[in-house]
């Protein structure tokens, strides 16, 4: 069975990774059958083989696969069969979801971080913490306290941003058209983050982007059954 290293809290239960969410939608879209593993940031050397050292990293038989978009863009390649993550058929154009990708990590990513950071520190396991704060304080030059004071605000902020995937959504039922691809799963991970990962909606209640989301639950729920999959069953 394909493996996933995928990110994990103290209580490994808590998956929040975007990335990782990415992957594991994108499997769940294909139908494939996996199992997500806890990854902790102090475990680098469990996914050394793949070159790289952040998760996702998939392992589909003999070939290590870091990078949500390579994964991605693995999948629909080596499963040219199953439903196609860029388009109604394997091997369609992924344009469209390169966009959206490039959109979030440079615009929406940076807003989040300073709703989640603070969050996620409390739900790290013990050996992350450290690493963790540091990291992230080098990288924003503050304290994750300062990072995260403004949190309720940036959720605001990052709620009206959202604005041109409603307009979107006014003429097609998905951001990738008439059926969902990877580009919907991009921000449906995104959404996973905030929620998981600080324990807050996302979206308000009345927000149209609700009705989109239910219509994801399905992909969304084959997705979390890799989560919790006991290691040894896949062997
Ligand atoms: N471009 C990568 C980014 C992956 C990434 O940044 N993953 C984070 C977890 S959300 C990570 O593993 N970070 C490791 C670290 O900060 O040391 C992808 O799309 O997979």
């Amino acid at each position: 069975m394909i493996k996933l290293y995928d990110l994990a809290g103290a209580d490994e239960s808590q998956r929040w990774s975007p990335y990782c969410w990415r992957a594991k939608l994108a499997l769940a879209h294909k139908g494939l059958d996996f199992v997500a593993i806890p990854w902790r940031y102090h475990q680098k050397a469990l996914i050394s083989p793949s070159g790289q050292n952040t998760v996702p990293v998939m392992v589909d038989g003999d070939r290590w696969i870091g990078d949500s978009w390579r994964i991605a863009l693995h999948l629909d390649a080596a499963f040219p069969d199953r439903p196609g993550l860029f388009g109604p058929r394997s091997g369609a154009d992924p344009s469209h979801a390169l966009l959206m990708k490039n959109w979030t990590e440079q615009h929406l990513h940076p807003l989040l971080r300073q709703v989640t950071l603070l969050d996620m520190f409390h739900r790290l396991h013990s050996d992350d913490k450290a690493y963790f704060r540091s990291s992230r304080e080098s990288a924003f030059g503050m304290t994750l306290e300062d990072i995260s004071r403004n949190a309720k605000a940036r959720l605001e902020q990052f709620r009206q941003e959202l604005a041109p995937l409603r307009k979107v959504l006014e003429s097609q039922p998905f951001l990738g058209g008439e059926g969902a691809t990877f580009a919907d799963y991009i921000v449906l991970a995104m959404l996973q983050w905030v929620e998981i990962g600080c324990q807050v909606d996302p979206l308000d209640l009345q927000d149209s982007l609700v009705p989109w989301r239910h219509a994801l639950a399905p992909v969304l729920s084959r997705a979390q059954r890799g989560v919790g999959v006991p290691e040894s069953g896949g062997a």
